[in-house]
């Protein structure tokens, strides 16, 4: 049996009711799940049982009914723990998502430690997340942003990465996958070469990675992971930060207010120890339960099998799209997730979103918050399709109608 026989996808979309909507008088081809992806039952159902049945505020509560919310909330910082395979749940400091958990350790950990002349290493490949906050503490502190380019296919240049590389590097802060091309970063080598500018802390922006590969931050060794819960097949509003608990403590506060103090007298505050130092004001307590489910649901599908399953769609999306003739590609690393990225010669991008979309088929057009990567490769804006471990070869047959479809009315 081939390995992804194990994704037994008819039944996995049963657990996707927005999967199985009509739109625009056609059945829905969700491909924007770099986007965001649709949600499984066990987490509606999960969210639905709590705002019912269980709601109550956390940590604060005498009561019973907070004690249970702030326990449910505590388990799932443990299967926060387990997903990264981090040390302790200590370690996991719940954000409004992944944009939140890099302005987290860029104001805490920047701030506090960074002085000019200090220097900052991000990739070519970066999400304007991992790009702007580095952007304005540069701005702060003096501190120079360096760049590690991109070859054609979109891959990471790592004799260039060497060469960035000095006594003067504090932080490396690169994207475990590419949201805009798929690429997928070789992380480890990423960081072990950072080891060798000693004092470096290096980030890996996981927002892509975390849904496509096993992550472990303990043989990574990286000090920073960070995700958003939506693109897990959870909710929106709740997102992780792991960091290296030494870290954490040297930090400063990010934001301040109820939740993460320890003492509180008009003369001067003290603070809680992580992660709820880092946790300011009521959590998104609903939305970190309603996360629990969600990584339970990709845990028993298993990592491996959507890795495997999703790399099959990618080599189907890809054959029939190149088969079309007139449609480029952009994005052929040699290590990639199922993104495809891609213009057709004489349409915009935009006029093929919009003509997909009368097909019921959902893609994203524009530079995917990316736009460095874009202007390397000369590109205004790319159509992207983006695969799920739900979606089927059929709904790929389909997109390439409808690419037919978009270059008669067209061209
Ligand atoms: N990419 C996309 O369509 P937030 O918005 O905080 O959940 O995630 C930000 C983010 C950070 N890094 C990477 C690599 C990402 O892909 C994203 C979000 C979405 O590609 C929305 S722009």
């Amino acid at each position: 049996m081939l390995k992804t026989d194990s994704i037994q996808v008819e039944s996995v979309r049963k657990d996707f009711p927005a999967l199985h909507r009509d739109m625009n008088g056609h059945p829905l081809a969700y491909l924007d799940n770099a986007a965001t992806t649709q949600k499984p039952l066990a987490v509606i159902d999960r969210l639905d049982r709590f705002y019912r049945h269980e709601y109550a505020t956390v940590h604060r509560g005498v009561y019973l009914i907070s004690q249970q919310a702030t326990s449910e909330c505590d388990q799932v910082r443990e299967k926060c723990r387990m997903l990264l395979n981090a040390k302790s749940s200590d370690e996991i400091i719940f954000t409004r998502g992944t944009t939140d958990a890099i302005n987290l350790v860029a104001a805490a950990y920047g701030r506090k430690f960074l002085k000019t002349g200090d220097e900052i290493i991000i990739s070519g490949l970066e999400h304007h997340a991992n790009i702007v906050p580095w952007q304005r503490l540069c701005e702060e502190k003096g501190t120079k942003l360096k760049v590690i380019p991109v070859n054609d296919r979109g891959e990471l240049l790592l004799d260039e990465y060497q060469k960035l590389l000095n006594g003067k590097t504090r932080i490396v802060a690169v994207t475990h996958m590419s949201n805009a091309l798929g690429t997928i970063n070789p992380v480890k080598k990423i960081v072990d070469m950072a080891r060798s500018a000693a004092g470096a802390v290096i980030l890996i922006d996981g927002a892509q990675g975390v849904v496509h590969e096993k992550v472990d931050v303990r043989a990574l060794d990286c000090d920073f992971y960070c995700f958003s819960g939506h693109k897990l097949y959870g909710p929106t509003g709740v997102g992780v930060l792991y960091g290296k608990m030494s870290l954490l403590e040297a930090m400063d506060p990010y934001q301040t207010g109820g939740e993460m103090i320890e003492t509180v007298t008009f003369e001067k505050s003290t603070f809680a120890k992580p992660p709820l130092k880092f946790e300011a004001g009521t959590p998104a307590i609903a939305e970190i339960i309603g996360l629990g489910p969600a990584i339970d649901y990709v845990q028993n599908l298993g990592l491996e099998n959507i890795a495997a399953y999703e790399r099959e769609l990618l080599v189907c999306a890809t054959e029939k799209l190149m088969q079309l003739g007139g449609i480029t590609i952009t994005g052929t690393a040699r290590e990639k997730a199922a993104v495809v990225s891609f213009t057709m010669a004489d349409v915009h991008p935009h006029d093929i979103g919009t003509i997909l979309d009368q097909f019921g088929i959902a893609v994203r057009t524009g530079q995917h918050c990316a736009q460095p990567i874009m202007d390397r490769f000369h590109l205004p804006a790319t159509a992207r399709a983006s695969f799920a471990f739900y979606n089927t070869r059929e709904e790929i047959d389909r997109l390439a109608a409808a690419l037919l479809k978009v270059r008669e009315v067209m061209t």
